[in-house]
C-alpha cells in the first residue's frame, strides 16, 4: 500500500459546502432530486436535458438503443452540429463580442477572442480544409502547443463533420506516426513550434519525421506560424496555415451530424499493446460536457473565467478547455507554457492578471507548487477564485489541505473529479455548491451516472472493503468503441463482468456515507504525473534498442507526480552507466519525454514463476525499496532479487 492512501484511510475530516443560493445545484437536497429524477426515469431525464441544453437540426425521437449493447447509441435520429451548438448559437442570442478564448503565451503576450471572432476563424478554417479535400467523416490530426489555433482547427472539423484527432504536443515523431496510420487521417495541422520553459519546442520537424515512413493516408500538412523557426515546407504537400485562410470566407455552413457521428478519437494507453483510439460521438458527448460545466464547476458564463490547464492533448483538454465551457457560451482561459516558468508563481500570475474564477487543475501540479513555496501564491491576489478543481490521480490529503488554505482560503469549494478518457467528461464529483467534502475522495456519482464497487465476480462490496470500481448503466458521453477495433473495446471494458458493467481499471471503495475513495489503477497502466502510460508500451520502446533482451516497467510512488516508472532490463551486452542515458532517451524517442523511465536497473534475469511470468507484484515492491511481501516460492532463480535491489 502507498503512503498515499494509507494516508487517506485515515482521513475523516468532512467540510461543509459553501453556501451560494445561485448555484445551478445549490444544496444536497437539489442533488437528491435531479439523482431521483433518473432513477424513476433515466432515459426521459437525459432526453428532457438534450432537448433542453442542446440546439437541434433534427429533433430526436428515441434517447438510448441498447439493442447492440455495448455499442449503445444516444439521440440517434437526431441531428446537430457541434461547432453550431459552441459558436453560432450564441452569437445569435447576441452575445457575439463577448470573449470566448482568452490567451496567454508563454513569453506574456495575449490574445483575446471573442464568439464573433471565433465563428468567422473555425469558418474560415473550414473552408480551408475543405478546399485540401477534407470530406465528412474524413479524420484530421491536430498536433499543435496550447494556442488558439488548436482550438479553431478542432471547432472547423466538427463544422464539417470531419473527426479529429489530437496528439499531445510532447509525443514523438513514432507515436505520431502510429496515431496518424491508425486513424488513417487525411490532414495534420501542426504549427513550427511553442513556448516551453523559455525556448521555442519544434514541432513541425517531428511531423516531417512521422511522414519519412508510411502515412499515406496523408495529403497534406497545414503549418501555423507561432514558435517563429525554421522550419522545411515541402512544396504541394505542406501549406501556410495563416495563408491558406486568409483567402477563405468567413462563413460557412454547419452540417448537419447524426448525433452519433464520430468527432474525436483521442489515443489512450491500456494495458497490453499500442494506445487505442478512444471514439467519442457528437450529441452525447456535447451534451455532457455543457451540463458537467454547470453542474460540477457551477459554471455561469456571464462572470465566470474558467481555466482548466490541461493540454488539448487530452480528454481534460478536450472537453474542459474547449466544448464544455464553448457549449455554455463562457469565457475559456488558454496558456501556453509550463506552470513555472519564469517563476514558480506563474499560474497564480495568470489567475490575477485575468481574474480566473474558477481553476482546474491536476494534484501532481498542486505538489510541485506546494514544494516551490508559500510565498509564490501569496504574491498574488486570488480573491477572483471561486472553484477549484483536480483531476487526473488521487489527491493525497496534504495536498488538498494546502489547495483548500493557500489557494482557495478556506473559502473556495473543491471539486475532485474522477473520469476518464473513455468516459468523456466527470463521472464522480463532489458539487461545489452542495456536497460535503472529504480530503482525498471523489465523493459521489454525479446525477445520471451509476457507479460501484464490486468484487471480481461482479458482487457489491460492503462499505470500505476495496474493490473494483463500474459503472452499471450507459450514460451519453460514453466511449463509443476503439477506432477500428469492437473486438478490443468489449475485451477491455465489458467481457470482465459479462456486459453488465462499464469496468473502469480503477480500484476504489465506498464509505460508509457512499462516498468514493479512488485507489488507482487495478492494470498495468501507470499515471505518472496525471499522464496515463501503459508498461507495456514502454516495455516495448526498451527491447526495441539493440541492446535490450528484456524489459519489465512498473510505478513507483512519488512524492511530486504520483508515480514514476522503474524499469528493470536485461542486457544483451554489458551494462555501462552511459547505456542507461542511452536507454532515456530512446524511450523518449520512441514514445515522447513523459515516458522516460526515472530508474533503470540492469539484471541478469527478471523475476519470473515457474510458468514464466513476470512477477510485476514483486518488482514493485523492489522499485518502491518496500519489504518483499509475496510469496516468493515460486520465484525461478532467487539471485535476481539482490541484483535488482542495488
Ligand atoms: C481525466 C483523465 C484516467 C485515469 C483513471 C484514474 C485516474 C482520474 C482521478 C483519478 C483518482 C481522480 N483521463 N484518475 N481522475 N484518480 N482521482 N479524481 O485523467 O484517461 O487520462 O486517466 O486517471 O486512474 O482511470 S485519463
Amino acid at each position: 500500500m502507498t503512503d498515499a492512501i494509507q494516508s487517506m484511510l485515515n482521513e475523516h475530516r468532512t467540510f461543509p459546502p459553501a453556501d451560494n443560493a445561485a448555484a445551478h445545484i445549490p444544496s444536497m437536497q437539489a442533488y437528491r432530486d435531479l439523482r431521483q429524477r433518473f432513477d424513476e426515469d433515466m432515459e426521459g431525464t437525459w432526453g428532457q436535458l438534450a432537448k433542453e441544453h442542446l440546439i437541434w437540426k433534427t429533433p430526436f425521437l428515441r434517447v438510448l438503443n441498447a439493442e447492440k449493447a455495448p455499442f449503445f447509441r444516444w439521440f440517434e435520429d437526431g441531428e446537430m452540429n457541434i461547432s453550431e451548438n459552441c459558436l453560432d448559437r450564441h452569437v445569435d442570442a447576441g452575445l457575439g463580442e463577448r470573449t470566448a478564448i482568452i490567451w496567454e503565451g508563454e513569453p506574456g503576450d495575449v490574445r483575446r477572442i471573442s464568439y464573433r471572432e471565433l465563428l468567422a476563424d473555425v469558418c474560415r478554417a473550414a473552408n480551408a480544409l475543405k478546399k485540401l479535400g477534407v470530406e465528412y467523416g474524413d479524420r484530421v490530426v491536430i498536433y499543435m502547443p496550447m494556442i488558439p489555433e488548436a482550438a479553431v482547427a478542432m471547432l472547423a472539423c466538427a463544422r464539417i463533420g470531419a473527426t479529429h484527432s489530437v496528439v499531445f504536443g510532447a509525443f514523438s515523431a513514432q507515436a505520431l506516426r502510429e496515431r496518424v496510420e491508425d486513424a488513417g487521417a487525411k490532414i495534420i495541422i501542426t504549427a513550427d513550434g511553442g513556448w516551453r520553459r523559455g525556448e521555442v519546442h519544434a514541432l513541425k520537424p517531428s511531423v516531417d519525421e512521422a511522414l519519412l515512413q508510411g502515412c499515406s493516408s496523408i495529403r497534406h500538412v497545414l503549418v501555423v506560424r507561432r514558435g517563429g523557426n525554421d522550419v522545411e515546407m515541402q512544396a504541394g504537400r505542406d501549406i501556410e496555415w495563416h495563408e491558406a485562410l486568409a483567402v477563405q470566407q468567413d462563413q460557412c455552413e454547419a452540417v448537419s451530424c447524426p448525433s452519433e457521428h464520430p468527432l474525436l478519437i483521442l489515443y489512450t494507453s491500456g494495458s497490453t499493446g499500442k494506445p487505442k483510439g478512444i471514439v467519442h460521438t457528437s450529441a452525447g458527448y456535447l451534451l455532457w460536457a455543457r451540463l458537467t460545466m454547470q453542474w460540477v464547476f457551477d459554471f455561469h458564463p456571464e462572470s465566470d473565467v474558467f481555466w482548466c490547464t490541461a493540454d488539448i492533448g487530452w480528454i481534460t483538454g478536450h472537453t474542459y478547455s474547449v466544448y464544455g465551457p464553448l457549449a455554455c457560451g463562457g469565457t475559456t482561459l488558454m496558456y501556453e507554457g509550463v506552470p513555472t516558468h519564469p517563476d514558480p508563481g506563474r499560474l497564480w500570475k495568470i489567475c490575477s492578471d485575468h481574474s480566473v474564477t474558477i481553476f482546474y487543475t491536476a494534484p501532481t501540479a498542486i505538489r510541485a507548487l506546494i514544494r516551490a513555496g508559500d510565498e509564490w501564491p501569496k504574491a498574488h491576489d486570488l480573491s477572483s477564485l471561486r472553484v477549484l478543481g483536480t483531476v487526473g490521480e488521487p489527491i493525497n490529503p496534504e495536498a488538498w489541505m494546502w489547495y483548500h488554505k493557500v489557494i482557495g482560503k478556506e473559502r473556495c469549494p473543491i471539486v475532485d473529479t474522477w473520469w476518464q478518457t473513455e468516459t468523456g467528461g466527470h463521472m464522480i464529483s463532489p458539487l461545489p455548491f452542495a456536497t460535503p467534502t472529504k480530503p482525498g475522495s471523489a465523493t459521489k456519482p454525479l446525477p445520471g451516472i451509476f457507479t460501484e464497487v464490486v468484487d471480481g465476480d461482479g458482487k457489491t462490496m460492503m462499505p470500505d472493503q476495496g474493490g473494483l470500481l463500474v459503472i452499471t448503466k450507459p450514460w451519453p458521453s460514453m466511449l463509443r468503441g476503439i477506432w477500428g477495433d469492437d473486438a478490443r473495446y468489449v475485451e477491455t471494458y465489458w467481457k470482465k463482468f459479462d456486459g453488465r458493467y462499464y469496468f473502469a481499471g480503477d480500484g476504489a471503495r465506498c464509505d460508509t456515507d457512499g462516498y468514493f475513495w479512488i485507489m488507482g489503477r487495478v492494470d498495468d497502466v501507470l499515471n505518472v504525473a496525471g499522464h496515463r502510460l501503459g508498461t507495456m508500451e514502454i516495455e516495448s520502446a526498451l527491447v526495441s534498442h539493440k541492446a535490450v533482451a528484456e524489459a519489465a516497467v512498473v510505478g513507483r510512488p512519488d512524492e511530486i507526480k504520483g508515480e514514476s516508472i522503474c524499469a528493470f532490463v536485461v542486457l544483451k551486452q554489458e551494462a555501462n552507466n552511459d547505456l542507461k542515458a542511452e536507454l532515456k532517451a530512446h524511450v523518449a524517442k520512441e514514445i515522447g519525454p513523459i515516458a522516460k523511465p526515472d530508474d533503470i536497473r540492469f539484471a541478469d534475469n527478471l523475476p519470473k514463476t515457474r510458468s514464466g511470468k513476470i512477477m510485476r507484484r514483486l518488482l514493485r515492491d523492489i522499485a518502491a525499496g518496500r519489504d518483499i511481501q509475496q510469496d516468493m516460492s515460486t520465484l525461478e532463480d532467487h539471485r535476481v532479487i539482490e541484483q535488482l535491489q542495488s
